[in-house]
C-alpha cells in the first residue's frame, strides 16, 4: 500500500500540522474550546485527510507514535494560549483506540502535562461511540484514569453508531458531541430532530453537556437552541483553521 510506505517515512514535524476549530455556547456565543485535527501535507502526495491515512495508521501501529506527537503539539498550543490570555479553554483532542490501549499511554499524558504545566482541565479527549464500546475493559480503566486527573471526556460521532446508554452511566464521560450526519437534517427531517432532542434530553439528566457537529446554517443552529443544546462546532461558525488565524480572529483582542 502506497499510503502506508510514505507514512512510515513521514517526517512528522516537516509535514503534520494540527488545525484547530473552535466551539461555542449558545446561545450565548462565547468560544469554549477548541477541536485539535490533524493533517498531512505530504512531500509527495499533499494535502492527504486523515479520514484516509488514520485508519491505516491505526492498522499498521503507527497511530501511537502519531498521536504522541498530537499530544504534545495540542498541549503545548493550549498552554500558550490559556497562558498568554489568560483563559481556560479546552483542548479537545480525538484519540483511536489503540493508542488508548498502548500502556505508555498515561505515563505521555502525565509528562506532557507536566512539561508544559498546563491544568488537565483544559484537555477534553475525544473518542469515538463505537470504539468506546469495544474496548469496554480498557476504556473504563482510562476513563477513570482521565476523570481522576481532572480531564473530560466526550464521545466522538455520538448517534451514529450503537448509542449505547449503558456506558455513559457506566463511564465518566462528559459531553456527548452529536454526530454530523444527526444535525445536517435536523431542520427538514422530523425524527432526526427527534432523535438530538432525545439525546439533548438524556444528557440534561445526567448531567453531561452535548455539542452539536458540522452545524453549517442558520436554522440548524435555531434549531439546536430550541432544544437546549450546549455547544456547536462547524463551518457556521469557524472552519479548522491554522493556529495563526485561529488566533487573530479568535484571541488576540486587536
Ligand atoms: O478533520 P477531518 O474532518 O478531515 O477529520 C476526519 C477524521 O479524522 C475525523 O473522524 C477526525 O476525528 C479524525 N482525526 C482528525 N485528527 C485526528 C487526530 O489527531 N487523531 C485521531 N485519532 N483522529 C483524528
Ligand atoms: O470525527 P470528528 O468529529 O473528529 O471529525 C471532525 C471533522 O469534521 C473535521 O475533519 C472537520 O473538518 C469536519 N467538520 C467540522 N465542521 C464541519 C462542518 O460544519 N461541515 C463539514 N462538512 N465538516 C465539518
Ligand atoms: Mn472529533
Ligand atoms: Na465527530
Amino acid at each position: 500500500h502506497e499510503l502506508e510506505l510514505l507514512l512510515k517515512k513521514a517526517d512528522y514535524h516537516q509535514e503534520f500540522e494540527l488545525y484547530y476549530q473552535p466551539q461555542f455556547s449558545i446561545p450565548q456565543g462565547e468560544l469554549i474550546g477548541i477541536e485539535a485535527l490533524l493533517r498531512w501535507k505530504s512531500k509527495e502526495k499533499g494535502m492527504i485527510s486523515p479520514g484516509e491515512f488514520i485508519p491505516i495508521a491505526e492498522e499498521i501501529g503507527s497511530i501511537v507514535k502519531i498521536g504522541e506527537w498530537v499530544m504534545e503539539k495540542a498541549i503545548a498550543q493550549i498552554a500558550e494560549w490559556n497562558k498568554q490570555y489568560d483563559l481556560n479553554l479546552k483542548m479537545g483532542i480525538n484519540i483511536s483506540p489503540r493508542q488508548l490501549n498502548s500502556l505508555n499511554f498515561m505515563h505521555m499524558f502525565d509528562s506532557f502535562i507536566q512539561a508544559y504545566d498546563i491544568k488537565p482541565e483544559w484537555l477534553d479527549i475525544e473518542i469515538t461511540e463505537n470504539s468506546a464500546m469495544n474496548n469496554e475493559s480498557t476504556m473504563e480503566e482510562m476513563f477513570t484514569a482521565l476523570a481522576n486527573r481532572g480531564a473530560s471526556i466526550s464521545i466522538d460521532d455520538f448517534g451514529t453508531g450503537y448509542s449505547s446508554l449503558s456506558y455513559i452511566k457506566r463511564f465518566d464521560v462528559n459531553r456527548l458531541k452529536i454526530a454530523k450526519p444527526l444535525i445536517d437534517n435536523i431542520s427538514s427531517n422530523h425524527s432526526d430532530r427527534q432523535i438530538v432532542k432525545a439525546i439533548v434530553m438524556l444528557a440534561k439528566a445526567m448531567a453531561i453537556k452535548t455539542i452539536a457537529e458540522g452545524v453549517e446554517y442558520q436554522d440548524q443552529l435555531d434549531q439546536l437552541i430550541n432544544l437546549g443544546c450546549d455547544e456547536v462546532q462547524g463551518f457556521f461558525y469557524s472552519r479548522p483553521l491554522p493556529a495563526k488565524e485561529l488566533e487573530k480572529i479568535y484571541l488576540s483582542v486587536n
